[in-house]
């Protein structure tokens, strides 16, 4: 089958820009597609092409005229579900291929795209399921019956989706197709250091299931490993890139694999700065792993660490505190890794409590803060809690730098304290 892949263009809305004029909070990120890499990496014998509209905004009318897919399928994480669903449409009415739609917003929010457009929701690693879909639609069988894929009915529920995932979901042997991005690959740089970043899963999922997390939907809760010569493989198949980001959510979740995995990049000899993610308590609990790490070439760690009082890391469901993160800070310094830290600011933030994030951020060794809004994002524990305090439901605007609740303080002043300190965390970044 000929089956064409879409990354969405860098999209979602801007409250502050709009409402106040104010730009320098819209983010732009890069990096290049892995999921469909790896979704493509298990379609053999079928005709795949990707499509990266990050990187290649207006190519999507070329490259449905160049290989009039059969099939296409679509990534969304939450601000890109509007746009995926636009695109499902314009793609059907084009050239009336079958539209599936996958990735964080549809393993979070299924029921989002049973519209029309969309024929196939799939939830969650799609490696295999994605596969027997598209082996289905091949052979002309029925294709309802696919577990962890629904097909539409707009206008009645959607199926329910299960499939429980196991580590035959990662589908080993097929590694991710890095050669369909080839024409992309300049793109996929670290923004401001202007160097070459690839990406390579070592791990699905998390152990833990904090309140704002998106996460879980994408195993079901499990944390799913990649077996260490899967990931040596993978790291080897992009080449002479100087920088492996890591992109599993937690990669240390599994502390014997992340041993293994870094003697193993040790033994082979292999020679490249990673940057991983890792939360504060384990880096806490073991030093020595991070050390054995920064041999094998650890660069930076991103830690969620969130907020700055454990009441409220508490109610985040983070079973982290702050003292393990200041120990995790001076032990990254000591050790010569540097640190990205995720903050998040509460819409709930008045004045004391910037000052307080501001004199943290000041007095702390952070090297990169990242701040984003807290944000009920479809799917997770704290959505549920909070979906009848929304005051925006348009998910365009679901960027994690927009307040989708009520802001305590005046909103315009919400917006100008949360740009002062994203100003200030960027001028002292040292990453
Ligand atoms: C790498 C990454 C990026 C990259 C690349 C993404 C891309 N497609 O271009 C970049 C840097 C561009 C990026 C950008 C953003 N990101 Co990001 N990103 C990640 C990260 C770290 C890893 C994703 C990944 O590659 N995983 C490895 C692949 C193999 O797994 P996967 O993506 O889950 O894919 C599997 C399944 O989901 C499924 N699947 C996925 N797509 C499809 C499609 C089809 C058709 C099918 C069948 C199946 C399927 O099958 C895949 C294989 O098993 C995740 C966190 C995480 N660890 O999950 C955050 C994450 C996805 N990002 C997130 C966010 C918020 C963003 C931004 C909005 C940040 C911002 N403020 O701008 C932007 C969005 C884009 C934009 N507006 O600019 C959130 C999403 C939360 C949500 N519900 O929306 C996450 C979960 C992190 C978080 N903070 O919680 N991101
Ligand atoms: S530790 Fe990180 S990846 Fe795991 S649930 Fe919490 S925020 Fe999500």
């Amino acid at each position: 089958m000929r089956v064409l892949l879409v990354n969405p263009p860098n999209c979602g809305r801007s409250i502050p820009e709009e409402r106040y004029g104010m730009r320098s909070l819209k983010q732009f990120f890069r990096g290049e597609p892995l999921a469909l890499e790896v979704l493509a990496g298990n379609l053999a014998g079928h005709e795949v092409e990707i499509l990266d509209l990050k990187a290649d905004p207006g190519g999507l009318p070329a490259a449905l005229a160049r290989l009039r897919p059969q099939i296409v399928g679509l990534t969304a994480v939450t601000c890109e579900a509007n746009t995926a669903l636009r695109l499902a449409g314009e793609i059907k009415e084009s050239c009336g291929a079958i539209t599936v739609v996958g990735g964080v917003h549809a393993s979070n929010d299924p029921d989002f795209f049973n519209r029309p457009g969309v024929d196939y929701v799939a939830a969650g690693l799609a490696k295999a399921s994605f596969a027997e879909l598209v082996a289905a639609v091949d052979r002309g069988r029925d294709t309802a019956g696919v577990p962890g894929i629904a097909r539409t009915a707009p206008g009645a529920p959607l199926p329910r989706i299960t499939r429980v995932f196991s580590p035959s979901d990662l589908v080993e042997d097929a590694p991710p197709r890095y050669d369909l991005v080839a024409a992309y690959r300049d793109h996929y740089v670290i923004s401001k250091l202007n160097i070459k970043q690839g990406f390579v899963a070592s791990a699905f999922g998390c152990p833990f299931s904090c309140a704002f997390c998106s996460v879980d939907a994408l195993t079901g809760g499990r944390y799913l490993t990649q077996s260490i010569g899967a990931v040596l493989r993978d790291i080897g198949l992009l080449g002479d890139l100087p920088v492996i980001r890591l992109v599993d959510a937690n990669t240390f979740g599994d502390i014997r694999h992340a041993r293994r995995l870094a003697e193993a990049i040790l033994e082979a000899g292999i020679r490249k700065h990673f940057i991983v993610d890792a939360r504060a308590d384990t880096i806490v609990r073991h030093p020595d792993l991070i050390r054995l790490w920064k041999d094998a070439g650890l660069r930076s760690v991103i830690i969620g660490f969130e907020e700055i009082a454990d009441g409220d890391l508490r109610s985040m469901n983070k079973s982290s505190t702050v003292s393990a993160g200041d120990e995790a800070i001076a032990l990254l310094h000591e050790i010569g890794v540097t640190i990205v830290g995720d903050f998040i600011v509460s819409p709930e933030y008045d004045e004391a409590r910037f000052d307080a994030l501001g004199a943290y951020l000041a007095d702390r060794r952070v090297d990169l803060p990242m701040l984003s809004v807290l944000t009920p994002l479809p799917g997770t524990p704290l959505h549920a809690d909070m979906q009848d305090r929304l005051v925006v439901r348009d998910l365009d605007y679901y960027t994690l730098t927009n307040a989708v609740l009520p802001t305590r303080l005046d909103e315009r002043r919400f917006y100008e304290r949360y740009a002062g300190l994203v100003t200030a965390a960027h001028a002292g970044a040292r990453v």
